[in-house]
């Protein structure tokens, strides 16, 4: 290694029978997690929330740049705005925009332009990726593997969340132009889901097809 500031670490060491019973149990948990399209207005604590974006500020990313901003939305009006400017998006995405192949992707999810959601859910964390900033967020100095770094804080997010025993929805209406004007937001950054939280509205259901996952014979492979 080139000279360069250090500090120790290590972390705590367990015995092999305790680390694949915990991975298997993380595993057993995180299957447990379904993106859901049925949220009831009940309040979460803004703790969780909190919480949940200080475990994504913690993943790893281009050259410690923490290339991302969390604008979490709870106002009833701004959630609103939010939803009418999805809707407008999607309404494009589903009569003209998406491919007959796309839409046929689509089918079995039984996803439409109706995004009730938005507004019901009692927070809305819209995920910004800052194609410049730095660490210190000047707006100029250039930041590296911002999709793989904002990508693997959302997967943070999202398990942080599914942790606390809330569901989420990850919400990517294309093009994403209005979140940046709605959050007042800089041109540098580029908005790139929304994560819809609360608690699943009471007799929530999830697509049947989202159960198939692939085992891990297909997913992996081992040289
Ligand atoms: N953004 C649209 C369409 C959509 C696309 C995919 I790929 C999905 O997995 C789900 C939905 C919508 O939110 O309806």
């Amino acid at each position: 290694m080139k000279e360069h500031e250090s500090v120790p670490y290590s972390l705590p060491r367990l015995d092999d029978a305790e680390a694949v019973s915990r991975a298997e149990a993380m595993r057993d948990r995180m299957k447990q997690r379904r993106t859901c399209r049925y949220f009831s207005d009940e309040p979460v604590p803004r703790e969780i929330i909190e919480a949940a974006i200080e475990a994504a500020g913690t993943a790893p990313n281009g050259a410690n740049h923490q290339p991302w901003h969390f604008a979490v939305v709870s106002s009833p009006e701004m959630k609103r705005a939010i939803r009418e400017a999805a809707e407008e998006e999607e309404r494009n995405f589903y009569t003209g925009k998406a491919s007959e192949e796309w839409l046929d992707a689509l089918a079995p999810l039984g996803t439409d332009e109706d995004k009730p959601f938005l507004e019901t859910a009692p927070w809305l964390i819209v995920v910004f990726a800052q194609r410049k900033g730095g660490i210190e967020e000047d707006g100029k100095t250039q930041n590296y593997y911002v999709n793989e770094s904002v990508g693997i804080a959302c997967g943070m997010l999202i398990a942080t969340l599914h942790e606390a025993g809330l569901a989420t929805l990850t919400h990517t209406p294309s093009p994403m132009g209005f979140p940046r004007e709605i959050c007042g937001r800089p041109d540098v950054e580029k908005p790139l889901m929304v994560v819809v939280v609360g608690h699943p509205a009471k007799g929530a259901t999830v697509p049947a097809h989202a159960l198939k996952k692939k085992p891990l014979e297909q997913i992996s492979s081992w040289l």
